[in-house]
């Protein structure tokens, strides 16, 4: 029985339709700068929010209506619930789909019966992949929800949920390989700490680092070849997060020297808990190298937690593909670690946020090719450092400079060249100006 029988396959309908059920801007066949659309976003619908997501919060039940979940905890639902998943992916027209181990399948009394569990949906899984050609952009382990990681994971002071969280990892990769899955994230859910006085951190990082070194050597010996990333976020569920941001998280692969294994995975709403923008972000990850794939969902300032909304701002889509056009993305995506409100709990209401939010990042494509086909604020920016392409900035940056001769320089010119204008708000009014283009 279809979960979703009211709701056609989405089609592009162009800028004027007016039909809610349809992409205005998302047209996944369209070349835009060099590849499809559909190529570009890799856009991904993750388990958790649209699947498993019931819409209770700290101060209310449930709400979301889902009719083809029976709400228990069986295999049998865990499969009727994979089969509605695939009808919404394929609805959607979405390349690939995200999941924890314990969002797609029961966790048991065991951790024997929660790896067979596992296995059973993931035969599921694999045949829905194979008949709708949805593919799986990553899997990760949910090492946060069970009571047995109060104190964390692989930073838990109790050596044994380490081993168990191990453990739940081995497997979890294993069923990611055998899904095909091109990535394995790693968002640290409470590898972090709540007080300093009961806490020792060099030794929960020095554990952490193992714990990413064994996951590599496993990885190698079973064959797995997706990318790991590491999935930043400063605060929430614990006070401070190890993987605070994109800088931690560098600073942490190189001491432990992880870095030729492992990307980062960013996500806007951890950014702005971080007190960056999504664009400093994706700049600090790109410019290192260390860019791998984006969880696009945006938060509410004024709450100021991880609300985990759908993307729908245009300012915010253009900024993140104008740092995904420069870096580049694959075998990443744009998956969407995002949720509907509780208020919104009908079925159809998951189809608005995804055509929403795909829309909102085609329209950011569109928008951010134009700024850069016609170097918009490319050629400001090199002219702004036009002073560096002379000898003097060349010496500097290829090492061969000395403070001695720097001082000499400046002794015999006895000031510096004039400044020019930043021109802050002429770029921004130039972004506008894209903006209101089509
Ligand atoms: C939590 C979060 C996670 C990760 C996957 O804030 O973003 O859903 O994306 O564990
Ligand atoms: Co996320």
């Amino acid at each position: 029985m279809a979960a979703f029988p009211d709701i056609p396959k989405i089609q592009y309908e162009g800028p004027e339709s007016k039909n809610p059920l349809a992409f205005r801007w998302y047209n996944p066949d369209e070349v835009v700068a060099g590849k499809t659309m559909r190529e570009h976003f890799r856009f991904t619908v993750v388990y958790w929010h649209t699947f498993r997501g019931t819409g209770s919060d700290p101060f209310g039940a449930a709400t979301l209506q889902r009719p083809w979940d029976d709400g228990t905890e069986s295999v049998d639902n865990a499969c009727n619930r994979a089969r509605a998943a695939f009808e919404l992916f394929e609805k959607l027209d979405a390349p690939f789909y995200a999941f924890h181990d314990r969002d797609v399948a029961p966790e048991g009394q065991t951790l024997a019966e929660s790896h067979s569990n596992l296995d059973a949906v993931a035969k599921v899984l694999k045949e829905e992949q194979k008949r709708s050609g949805v593919g799986l952009l990553w899997g990760t382990a949910n090492l946060f929800s069970n009571p047995r990681y109060m104190h964390g994971a692989a930073t838990s002071c109790n050596v044994e949920v380490y081993a168990y969280a191990a453990a739940q990892v081995k497997k979890a990769i294993e069923v990611t390989k055998e899904l095909g899955g091109e990535n394995y994230v790693f968002w640290g859910g409470r590898e972090g700490y709540q007080c300093l006085y009961n806490t020792d951190m060099k030794r929960e990082l020095d554990h952490l680092a193992q714990f990413f070194h064994m996951a590599v050597d496993h990885a190698k010996s079973i064959g797995f070849t997706g990318q790991f990333l590491i999935e930043p976020k400063p605060k929430e569920p614990t006070k401070h997060q190890y993987d605070s941001d994109v800088a931690a998280c560098v600073n942490f692969l190189r001491a432990y020297d992880l870095t030729d294994s492992f990307k980062l995975n960013l996500e806007t709403n951890h950014a702005t808990l971080a007190g960056h923008e999504m664009l400093h972000e994706l700049e600090a990850a790109g410019s290192q190298g260390f860019l791998g794939s984006i969880d696009a969902n945006t938060g509410d300032l004024l709450l100021g937690w991880d609300t985990d909304q759908f993307a729908t701002n245009y300012y915010l889509t253009t900024q993140i593909m104008l740092a995904l056009l420069k870096y580049g993305l694959s075998p990443g995506g744009v998956n969407f670690d995002a949720k509907v409100r509780r208020e919104s709990f009908e079925p159809v209401d998951l189809f608005y946020a995804h055509i929403g939010s795909m829309d909102a990042f085609a329209r950011g494509l569109r928008v951010a090719t134009a700024i850069r086909e016609e170097g918009a604020l490319s050629s400001v920016v090199t002219e702004r450092y036009k002073s560096w392409d002379g000898d003097l900035g060349k010496k500097i940056e290829t090492g061969k400079c000395s403070f001695a001769e720097l001082e000499k320089l400046m002794l015999e010119k006895g000031e510096a060249s004039a400044n020019t204008s930043g021109r802050q708000e002429l770029l921004e009014n130039i972004v506008n100006r894209y903006l209101d283009k089509r």
